[in-house]
């Protein structure tokens, strides 16, 4: 009997065999055909069938995996090699799909092939037949599967600490194991990727961490790809030129074989698209094409999304005409952070001349660095192959945090059609924490949305739950009762105060659990907070005084404990702190709370009024300035900062950015820190008590006492041209 499986109806590749252990395969392999319901089971002898040539890593692997004793022989074959093998050629040629990384596996009573198109290929078969065996045990089957984007994987180019190199030890493994062929090395932060010191080698020893990297690399078929950020200060003389020759030369002594030239994130002379395409086609010349092992050069562009592009300027349509057919041209979408579309893909191929190469801007979250981005890989379009080249994510600081993406990323990226977004997420967290991954699963379910951001790039978070949060708000209102509502809603509360202490209590990965500490706290918090607001809803039903007294002060109380979590941990300039639930139930618990309170104090008019404001902001800011409105302020006591951006900003013409006080202050001092700005005479700053009348005081750049100016209202404007700015730091403290 034999039994073609859909893969649609296997939903995301999970499927029972008569295994006792159910077997997921990641990524989706594009064909499986289960031949019997038979459960081979392994002897521990085999003989090993393969060319003398044959790769030894793939060799190697499949030895380490079977634990195979090449000096007991057995009877069971195992044949492995590639399309022009000898013991592949006449018998499974023809079965192994004519596609680059593509392969051929079958699992029989009397023996196992692994073919591969290309040695890439091979060894993907191997990851499959490893993904296969259980217990020692495998199905029968038949796959023949092969890659739909060319390039997959991951870009470290974040700001922000880079990656450890234990990290990135197990990065590179964790690609191996899910098939993503590309990791491309650019973080923002290394020096010696981009200013002050890309035009000098590593350091010995940081030299020898990245010929480590390739070593590990190879062993899992990965491209380690090293790329350089020289725009901020290139000067496009023959000596830059060759500085930067000499860097990839030195890599490449270093085992290098891929590179890529960033120029994003850039302003001034750096941004020339001819002097670009000049550059870049001399290294490929003189350098790419002439080591015949190294593969094709890769570039991010300035324009690098379609947001920022302006054709009628040319720079796209340059790169596209002049830049040599052979250079891949990187590509974020519609904007900075998007998720894919054809139709985007068809705009952009059109300017560049060639299918454009993704960097997907997801789960990065450096710029919104309280947040952790744990939820589901959707919103890229599913018929978009044709249209790229690759499809690289660029993840998060917190490396084994992001591989809940990556995991998913490595699926979608080999079988686009059948990718299923929450099938993808389930698996990568129980391969993530095979044992604790139910806790896990609520934990990311609440930590996946990013809040306001200046990117306006939002996900869904707690939709199991949000129906239920909205109809108990719309009840609440009313003065309804739905008792199954609040029972729902009580549980999920309770079930996050457990998984909590479940996560910090489980040993399935350590490493996790260390990077999301601070957010386990924080979640912890949300879950007491939230059950405590069942007491208070009772206590409002009961009337019960005294108790409705006791149980706000306590919640008031866990809000103080959420702010000290939020002001110890995961301290930085940018968005400080340790957020968690801030789609649905945060705001579930500050308005019913707010309402409860405000009944009460309306029931007991003989009582000094509480306070309703659960998360009273006393200071805001506003502001004409399109990169910085919309931003959440960051407030600390007394101070408050404008979170700094990472961009070049736009600061037109009259542009302003006005704090809002809630009442009058003493003004304490004032920060206006702006890269390369020694005179601010180009802003004026004023202070007024009632947003009417204007009193002009004297800037300076940095840090300037305001030796206690009465006001409520203090705003900085641009009185000069439009000017582009790095804006170091923007914060106002009060006494
Ligand atoms: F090259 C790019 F494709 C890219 O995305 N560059 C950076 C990247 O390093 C960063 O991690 C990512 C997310 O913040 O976005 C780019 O960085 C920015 C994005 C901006 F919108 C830097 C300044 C911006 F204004």
């Amino acid at each position: 009997m034999k039994k073609t499986i859909s893969l649609f109806i296997l939903l995301g590749c999970l499927f029972q065999t008569a295994l006792s252990q159910k077997v997921v395969l990641n990524p989706t392999p594009q064909s499986i055909t289960f031949v019997s319901e038979k459960v081979i089971s392994l002897s521990g002898s085999y003989q090993l069938i393969h060319d003398a040539l044959c790769d030894r890593i793939s060799i190697d692997y499949l030895s380490d995996l079977l634990k195979v004793n090449t000096n007991v022989a057995g009877t069971f074959k195992i044949t492995l090699g590639i399309q022009g093998d000898k013991v592949i050629k006449n018998r499974y040629s023809k079965k192994i799909p004519q596609r680059s990384e593509g392969y051929y596996l079958s699992v029989s009573e009397k023996e196992i092939v692994l073919a591969g198109f290309d040695n890439r290929g091979l060894f993907y078969a191997i990851v499959t037949l490893s993904q296969l065996l259980k217990d020692n045990a495998l199905p029968e089957v038949e796959i023949a599967d092969y890659p739909d984007v060319r390039y997959r994987g991951v870009v470290e180019g974040f700001y922000g600490t880079p990656w450890s190199f234990d990290d990135r030890l197990r990065q590179i493994a964790f690609y191996g194991e899910n098939k993503l062929n590309t990791y491309i090395y650019g973080p923002k932060d290394d020096p010696y990727h981009s200013s002050p010191n890309w035009r000098k080698p590593y350091p010995q020893e940081e030299g020898l961490r990245i010929k480590a990297l390739v070593q590990a690399s190879i062993a899992n078929k990965v491209n380690f790809t090293w790329a350089i950020h020289p725009g901020k200060d290139i000067q496009w003389t023959n000596e830059d030129r060759d500085a930067l020759l000499q860097k990839f030369e030195s890599m490449y002594l270093l085992g290098v074989r891929s590179f890529a030239v960033f120029f994003d994130d850039i302003s001034g002379i750096g941004t020339n698209a001819e002097k670009q395409a000049e550059l870049l086609n001399y290294i490929d010349d003189n350098f790419i094409q002439t080591k015949n092992d190294v593969t094709p050069l890769i570039m991010c562009p300035t324009e690098y999304n379609k947001s920022w592009s302006n054709i009628e300027k040319g720079y796209l349509p340059t790169l596209g005409t002049k830049l040599n057919r052979t250079v891949e041209i990187m590509w974020t979408g519609d904007r900075v952070i998007a998720t894919i579309s054809k139709e985007s893909l068809q705009w952009i191929n059109q300017h560049i001349k060639r299918p454009a190469y993704i960097w997907w801007n997801f789960p990065v979250s450096d710029y919104v660095r309280n947040h952790l981005l744990m939820g589901k890989v959707y919103g890229n379009e599913k018929d978009i192959n044709e249209q790229l080249v690759g499809f690289v994510t660029n993840p998060m600081e917190r490396a084994e945090a992001s591989k809940i993406a990556i995991y998913s990323v490595a699926d979608y990226a080999w079988n686009l059609q059948h990718f299923d977004s929450d099938e993808s997420w389930k698996n990568a967290i129980e391969t993530l924490m095979p044992v604790s991954y139910k806790y896990l699963q609520v934990f990311c379910q609440h930590n996946s949305d990013l809040g306001p951001n200046g990117h306006k790039f939002r996900r869904a978070e707690s939709e199991a739950i949000q129906p239920v949060v909205d109809s108990f708000l719309k009840d609440l209102v009313q003065n309804k009762v739905n008792s199954t509502e609040q029972q729902e809603l009580y549980q999920e509360f309770n079930r996050i105060k457990q998984t909590a202490d479940f996560l910090l209590a489980s040993n399935d990965n350590d490493i996790l659990i260390n990077e999301i500490k601070p957010w386990i706290y924080q979640f912890k918090n949300l879950g007491e907070t939230g059950l405590e607001l069942f007491a208070l809803i009772d206590a409002y039903h009961t009337n019960n005084t005294s108790c409705f007294i006791n149980t706000y002060n306590y919640i008031k109380t866990l809000r103080k404990i959420n702010h000290i979590i939020d002001s110890s941990f995961n301290q930085n300039p940018y968005q400080s702190g340790v957020k968690t639930g801030t789609l649905v139930l945060q705001p579930f618990i500050e308005q019913t709370f707010e309402y409860l309170v405000e009944s009460f104090n309306k029931k007991n008019q003989n009582l000094s009024p509480l306070n309703s404001k659960l998360n009273y902001i006393p200071f805001t800011f506003n502001s004409n300035i399109a990169q910085i409105k919309g931003v959440p302020l960051q407030i600390k006591g007394k101070s408050m900062t404008i979170p700094t951006v990472l961009e070049v900003v736009k600061w037109e013409s009259q542009g302003f950015i006005t704090f809002n006080l809630d009442r009058l202050y003493n003004l304490a001092e004032l920060v206006i820190l702006i890269e390369g700005e020694d005179s601010l005479n180009w802003i004026q700053a004023e202070t007024s008590a009632n947003n009417i009348d204007w009193k002009k005081i004297d800037v300076k750049p940095g840090k300037q006492q305001l030796n206690g100016v009465n006001a409520k209202y203090i705003r900085i404007k641009n009185v000069a041209e439009e000017k582009n700015v790095k804006l170091k730091k923007i914060s106002l403290v009060v006494e």
